[in-house]
């Protein structure tokens, strides 16, 4: 899909076309007042008050048609630009609009307008020359949104578009995004029963089901055998602390926007935990260590919680309640190249193993100006940043950097991906960290015999449990490798009553081996029974009948093939069970 955002020409359509929109809307609700439609990487949305009014399915059709209507109406596209006052009069009656032109330094920006026909909106520009120009448009989609994006402001109904110069353009774009609503893990998800919410629960809380959870319990040993072998050492600590192991961190200041509230029991005030690094650095301190000891790497498969706002939880990708492949790992300023080389291979490793080939490597950087968000501590910052692009530098990967986006305790190294709908996502990430060993005092004795301060590396290889699941979900469409796939097999008797025995006893035997093979002998027609097993996407699908029962064979196909191989029993199982091991992929 092209980044309309990015396209010069498509950036100006779909950002008249949101005019459009308004004006379609205006027209159809004369109350509408409107805040800012701008273009996205996608096309463009609009956030509009509609009073009372929620949008529902049937509005976007009526609306769309309005909009035709006003495309081919021809008129110009008038640019018109007015002073302060101006655009204050003019808006008068729009509280959004207001708010933004108050804002508005007349002698930093210059004030314009545009108009077409009967309608005229604050606007930047550019946009295209007549609205006859906007032919090949479609409104996706809507959903609620507060204005700001702050929860306590009111909800406005923001309307999703786009629009191209062509059909071709525009029907390729729409086929796009059915089939990424195909991938969606949230509908693979409840199709192949991953995971399920409830609202009783409470929202970005999903619970794994068991085949979900069958596919994180292979991923966690997955990594848990990779990191034993690479001389982490695993924990398990509780999912709260105190308010007091917070503010030692530094959480407590720079992070408290993003922590569930305290919660008071007896005397003590606890928070959930949102990360981990705190009660690691605490097992640290628990001994004295020497130079000789470190690097020391502590891992855990970590609890956490973090408000994310309730408009951004999205079905296992953002959620509030996660599981971290959390690691820290605590090394001498010498050893920080090597380590972190070690993490990166960790990365390109277990990518290769799942086959995921399409991602970005982003240094985060913290943004100077803001001494909320980051430790205030420029030549702490600056070591580290430096320190951080010397390490990629010897390393060799190619990398983009990204202002604001690091933790605000150091910079780091963050592995960018991007899930069916929506934004890029960070799965896997690396942190260099000089500032909590310094808060929580930590000590290690070098070859001099005098103290000093380790450095930290904050690292998650699959990030969370549970975004990887659902970035898998998509990358694999559903289609699991066999050893990650929660049924495995499928065993079915063409007729029930004929090879149910020879069945039953394949089954068995796969059993024995621990292979997830379910037993498929009811009394439906072959055609039915398979429809299904493809549907669930299982990886094997077993079709017994007279012969293979005499020859002590099998008949198999594989998810998504059409022809059927024929093999000895254990050839089979032999095939399955390598398979397996080696954990391969298609
Ligand atoms: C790596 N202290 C570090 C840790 O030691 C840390 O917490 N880093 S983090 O904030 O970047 O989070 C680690 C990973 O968790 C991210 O890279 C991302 O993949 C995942 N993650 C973050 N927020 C969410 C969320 N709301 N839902 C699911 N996964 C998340
Ligand atoms: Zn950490």
């Amino acid at each position: 899909m092209k980044n309309i955002k990015e396209d010069e020409r498509l950036n100006k359509l779909n950002h008249s076309c949101a005019h459009l929109l308004a004006q379609a809307v205006k027209h159809l609700y004369p109350e509408a007042k409107f805040w800012v439609g701008p273009v996205i990487e996608d096309g463009f949305y609009y956030d509009i008050d509609l009073g009372d009014k929620v949008i529902t399915e049937e509005d976007l059709p009526k609306i769309e048609k309005e909009m035709k209507k006003c495309a081919k109406d021809n008129k110009k596209i008038v640019r018109n630009e007015i002073s302060k006052e101006e655009a204050l009069k003019e808006f008068a009656d729009d509280e959004y609009k207001v708010d933004l032109i108050s804002r508005m330094d007349e002698n930093e920006v210059t004030i314009s307008t545009y108009t077409q026909g009967d309608f005229t909106d604050l606007c930047r520009g550019p946009h295209v020359d007549t609205t006859k120009e906007m032919k090949y448009f479609k409104l996706i989609k809507f959903s609620g949104a507060y204005w700001k994006g702050d929860a306590k402001n009111k909800m406005l109904q923001r309307i999703y578009g786009v629009c191209y110069d062509t059909e071709e353009d525009l029907e390729a774009h729409l086929k796009e995004l059915e089939e990424a609503k195909e991938r969606d893990h949230r509908k693979i998800g409840k199709e192949q029963e991953l995971f399920m919410t409830h609202e009783l629960v409470g929202a970005g809380m999903p619970m794994w089901l068991p085949n979900g959870a069958l596919i994180r319990k292979q991923l966690e040993n997955y990594i848990y055998e990779k990191e034993q072998k690479l001389g982490y050492q695993h924990v398990y600590s509780p999912c709260v602390g105190t308010v007091d192991l917070y503010k030692t961190s530094g959480h407590w200041d720079h992070y408290k926007e993003n922590m569930f509230p305290m919660m008071k029991v007896d005397e003590e005030e606890f928070v959930l935990r949102p990360m981990n690094c705190p009660h690691h650095m605490l097992i640290y301190k628990n001994k004295m260590h020497s130079y000789r000891d470190l690097p020391i790497r502590i891992g855990e498969f970590a609890q956490d919680f973090r408000y994310e706002a309730s408009g951004a939880v999205k079905g296992l990708e953002r959620v509030r309640c996660m599981c971290q492949n959390d690691a820290h790992l605590f090394v001498t300023p010498e050893q920080i190249g090597d380590e972190f080389k070690k993490v990166v291979t960790l990365i390109l490793d277990t990518y290769k193993d799942f086959g995921i080939k399409d991602y970005k490597f982003r240094l985060s950087l913290r943004d100077k100006e803001d001494k909320e968000k980051y430790f205030d501590d420029d030549e702490m910052w600056d070591n580290a940043e430096a320190k951080l692009r010397e390490v990629l530098d010897e390393i060799g990967i190619d990398y983009f950097e990204a202002e604001g986006e690091a933790a605000f305790y150091g910079p780091k190294l963050d592995v960018e991906v991007k899930p069916a709908v929506g934004p890029e996502i960070t799965l896997s990430t690396c942190q260099l960290d000089f500032l909590l060993p310094r808060n929580f005092e930590l000590t290690y004795i070098d070859s001099n015999g005098e103290k000093q301060t380790p450095v930290v590396i904050h690292r998650a290889i699959f990030g969370t449990f549970d975004r990887f699941t659902a970035f898998y979900t998509e990358e694999t469409k559903g289609a699991f490798p066999t050893w990650l796939a929660p049924t495995q097999v499928v065993v079915m008797p063409v007729n029930s009553e004929f090879q149910s025995d020879y069945a039953k006893e394949v089954y068995d035997e796969l059993k024995d081996h621990d292979i997830r093979a379910e037993l498929d002998d009811r009394n439906e027609k072959l055609g039915y029974r398979l429809r299904e097993s493809q549907t669930k996407k299982v990886p094997f699908t077993l079709i017994l009948g007279d012969n293979e029962k005499e020859n002590k064979e099998i008949s198999y196909r594989r998810f998504g093939e059409k022809e059927t191989t024929t093999v000895k029993k254990d050839e089979f199982i032999k095939l399955i069970l390598d398979e397996i091991k080696d954990k391969k992929i298609k």
